[in-house]
């Protein structure tokens, strides 16, 4: 069988088609193509900490942290960095292999880089994966992330062109698209996705697809968010997404983007699990593990665990480094997973 050829030439019309096909034709398709690149039983987990929580100038309609809705969010100023790293430790212990550090920023301000920096060293000399979204970031700002070792940088495109006015702005799908290319050009992985059930319809779904499918490279982890409604918000009351365009707009992404992890992000909360198993046949592959995301609530561990035995998923490892350093921490990690993995189910082992 020929793998499926990796494109960046995708139109709005046949992402529309691909949507809109039959459900099970749809899935069959998104998990076949899953399987050219993946194994089927394994999900990515990353473990998100908010390290800067509310009143951030930006007005993203759908943001609890937005300074410019009440949402009754207690905000809190930067975290010490003991405290990132001991959150740090508490979820590589828990089994995330990618720390994820989110501050409600327009951008980071020259005063708060070298925390952010030493952050990323000192998540990093844990063993773990590091990521951060920080906002716009200029060219400088992206070079000594990567510097540090930042290993991705999360920043969503939330949706389409035509839609992203009714959303945010403060800023530009230009200021967007910028600080993903500084990000690529500092080497850096890139996480970007978007917001489903924020009154979309179809072609900005597709829309939004496109734009992520059709960048330069191909974002390394693409974050599909379920609005999570949250009162005070100006799209609080906005009417429920069927959860089948959900499942379709994770199965699309599998299609058009076959080597990146698709991730089941926000609004897990609100999912049950057969609905989260749906998403799996679909081709998502990443999820946020964990009681809460930055703000809100994501289910708890122990159920995801439960979960995952369920299901016969196992939580996917870093992948092997080449650097002697590298390996020797590498098989510390191996070490450490072996004494912790009685805490996920090993689908392997019982089949061996
Ligand atoms: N302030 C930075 C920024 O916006 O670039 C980083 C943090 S921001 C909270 C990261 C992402 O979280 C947003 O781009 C958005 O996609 C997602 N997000 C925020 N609130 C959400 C909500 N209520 N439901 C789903 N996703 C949400
Ligand atoms: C992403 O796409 N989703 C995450 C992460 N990137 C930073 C954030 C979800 C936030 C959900 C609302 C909250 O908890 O504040
Ligand atoms: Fe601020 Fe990010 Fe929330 Fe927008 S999404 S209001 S930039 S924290």
């Amino acid at each position: 069988m020929t793998a499926t050829a990796i494109r960046h030439d995708w139109t709005v019309a046949e992402v529309r088609a691909l949507l809109e096909m039959p459900f099970n034709d749809l899935v069959f398709k998104a998990q076949s193509v899953h399987r050219e690149h993946f194994d089927p039983n394994e999900v990515q987990v990353s473990t998100l900490l908010s390290i800067k929580t509310g009143a951030c100038p930006e007005d993203c309609k759908y943001c609890p942290q937005s300074g410019h809705y009440n949402t009754g969010l207690e905000k809190e100023k930067l975290l010490e960095i003991e405290k990132v790293v001991a959150e740090a430790h508490a979820a590589k212990e828990k089994g995330a292999s990618r720390f994820c550090m989110g501050a409600a920023w327009r951008s980071p301000s020259k005063k708060d880089m070298p925390y952010v920096l030493d952050m990323v060293k000192r998540v990093k000399s844990l063993g773990l994966e590091t990521c951060m979204t920080l906002g716009m970031l200029n060219e400088d700002q992206a070079g000594e992330l990567a510097d540090a070792g930042l290993d991705y940088y999360n920043h969503n495109l939330d949706t389409s062109e035509k839609y992203y006015n009714h959303i945010i702005t403060t800023r530009t799908y230009q200021d967007r698209l910028d600080t993903l290319d500084n990000v690529r050009k500092a080497g850096m992985k890139v996480c970007c996705g978007g917001i489903m059930g924020m009154g979309e319809d179809l072609a900005d779904r597709a829309g939004l697809l496109v734009q992520l499918a059709n960048l330069p490279q191909h974002p390394e982890s693409v974050p599909v968010n379920m609005l999570v409604k949250v009162e005070g918000t100006p799209l609080d009351q906005v009417d429920d997404l069927d959860p089948f365009d959900f499942v379709r707009t994770i199965a699309v992404a599998r299609i058009m983007m076959p080597a990146s992890h698709v991730r089941l992000s926000a609004g897990r909360e609100n999912m049950n699990d057969q609905m989260q198993a749906l998403c799996f046949l679909a081709g998502a592959n990443s999820i946020f593990y964990g009681e809460k995301l930055l703000t809100t609530a994501n289910p708890e561990a122990d159920h995801d665990r439960q979960l995952f035995k369920r299901l016969g998923i196992r939580p996917e490892q870093r992948e092997q480094s080449h650097t002697e350093e590298e390996h020797v921490e590498a098989l510390a990690d191996a070490v450490e997973y072996e004494q912790t993995r009685h805490m996920f189910y090993d689908a392997t082992r019982e089949s061996a």
